[in-house]
């Protein structure tokens, strides 16, 4: 069964008033300063104003009555007056789902470093057979976390059997929640839950693979690097968002929400993905407050240990320690993959340490997401591992990427795999699990 999303209406909506959560003022921004009925446009930082509620989930507001240069305009008056947000940390602990303790996480009321892996494929598999073999292994091998694609955009219906979960097309998109759409993710879902493993789950890719931001532009226009603040694409993303978190909201399957992944604006100022992150990590936080929600990049722009390389400077938009400010935000990921980015293998353990430095810095746990090598898996990516597990911030790893026997042949190989039952696998997994319970 298609659902229809009343996009058009809400793009009108959207032009002239700022929805929840949005940006609605700071340096630099151009755009309406007017929220939604209910929401008042409030200050946050010289770069961000943000339309906010008293009554929004976890958040106490405190009016400062004190000296004040910053100008906040809100519905009904043109007082000036500054406020200052609190928002706690949603993820509190006691409730059954994951949250993080510290500079770890804390599973099932267990607090300890976590072993984990990517599997952007199971979402889209057809035969619940072999998505339960898969949990099968995950559960007897010991890795508790697993990140899966909860995103699979396309711009026209492929043919019959081919899953796919959100239609893009000509400025109207479409959420499938048929049996080849989001109900092939609640299979994941339940099968996960009944093995207590626990999924991260992204919500858009930055690449084209499976559709992306590349697939919003396509219906609804504007570029990559504009999609971060197009409103019909925001608007059919965040209705997407909704969509997905109201399913799981309140499965204790769910580890955290990620806003994309390997999010890059390249070129841009890192001000268009912290307010882009800012806003999106606060929407989900008000759809449910008892997840952890995290970002998805892959680590880059970051000062702590810097030698100067690419993945450490600022290009690609994003910045590490800024964006690790956000109180909407649980815990930072980061990724390596010294073959894209010009480095040595060795150089990743630099990599690995500076982001924990990092991270024990802003008192959140890091979650080293993606990693990967096209062969030598075991010679090159254990010493990563033991680097991780040693390094003081740094509280789970998931190597990219998972690989099976299903019953039609192996999972797909996008040339980072190692399967399940191989030599690499006893390397990686067998010996890194049996590493983090000595
Ligand atoms: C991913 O981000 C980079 C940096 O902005 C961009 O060059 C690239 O085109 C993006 N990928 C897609 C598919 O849009
Ligand atoms: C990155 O963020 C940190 C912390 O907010 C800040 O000190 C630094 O100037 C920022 N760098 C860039 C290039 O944005
Ligand atoms: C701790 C930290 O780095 N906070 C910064 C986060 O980003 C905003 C916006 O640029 C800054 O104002 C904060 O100082």
């Amino acid at each position: 069964m298609l659902k229809k999303v009343a996009l058009l209406a809400l793009v009108n909506l959207a032009a002239a008033q700022v929805g929840a959560y949005g940006q609605c003022g700071g340096v630099g921004y151009s755009g309406s300063t007017t929220c939604v009925s209910g929401w008042t446009c409030q200050y946050q930082n010289d770069w961000y104003s943000q339309c906010l509620t008293s009554s929004a989930v976890g958040t106490t507001l405190t009016t400062k009555s004190s000296t004040s240069t910053t100008s906040v305009k809100t519905t009904t008056s043109t007082t000036t007056a500054k406020v200052t947000t609190t928002t706690t940390t949603a993820s509190a602990s006691g409730t059954g789902f994951p949250t993080t303790n510290g500079l770890k996480f804390e599973i099932d009321g267990k607090t300890s470093y976590f072993a984990g892996s990517n599997s952007y494929w199971i979402g889209f598999l057809t035969n619940n057979a072999d998505v339960d073999l898969v949990f099968d292994h995950l559960e007897e091998s010991g890795l508790r976390i697993l990140r899966v694609w909860g995103f699979n955009d396309v711009n026209a219906v492929p043919s019959s059997g081919t899953v796919y979960y959100h239609l893009l097309k000509d400025g109207t998109a479409t959420i499938n929640t048929g049996a080849d759409g989001l109900q092939r993710l609640d299979y994941v879902v339940a099968s996960a839950q009944a093995r207590n493993v626990k999924l991260i789950i992204n919500f858009v890719n930055n690449w084209s693979d499976y559709g992306g931001m590349a697939a919003y532009v396509t219906a609804f226009g504007g570029s990559q690097t504009s999609w971060y603040t197009n409103t019909a694409a925001q608007t059919a993303y965040q209705a997407y968002v909704k969509a997905v978190v109201s399913r799981y909201k309140d499965s204790p399957a769910i580890f955290a929400w990620e806003l994309a992944n390997e999010p890059r604006c390249n070129g841009c100022d890192t001000s268009v993905l912290y307010n882009w992150i800012k806003t999106t990590s606060a929407y989900i936080k008000s759809l449910d407050s008892k997840h952890m929600v995290a970002i998805g990049d892959e680590g880059f722009g970051l000062s702590t240990g810097s030698d100067g390389s690419y993945p450490y400077t600022y290009g690609e938009g994003l910045n590490f320690t800024m964006n690790l400010s956000i109180d909407t935000i649980d815990f930072a990921t980061f990724h390596l993959y010294p073959s894209s980015w010009g480095t040595t293998n060795d150089w990743g353990n630099g990599w690995i340490t500076s982001h924990g430095a990092a991270c024990a810095a802003a008192g959140k746990p890091c979650l080293f997401e993606e990693y990967g090598v096209t062969s030598d898996h075991c010679t090159i990516e254990a010493p990563w591992q033991k680097t991780a597990l040693g390094t003081n911030g740094i509280a789970a790893d998931l190597y990219w990427q998972y690989g099976d026997t299903l019953s039609y042949g192996q999972s797909p190989d996008d040339g980072n795999t190692f399967y399940y039952g191989t030599s690499d696998f006893t390397c990686l997994v067998t010996d890194h699990v049996a590493a983090i319970n000595s």
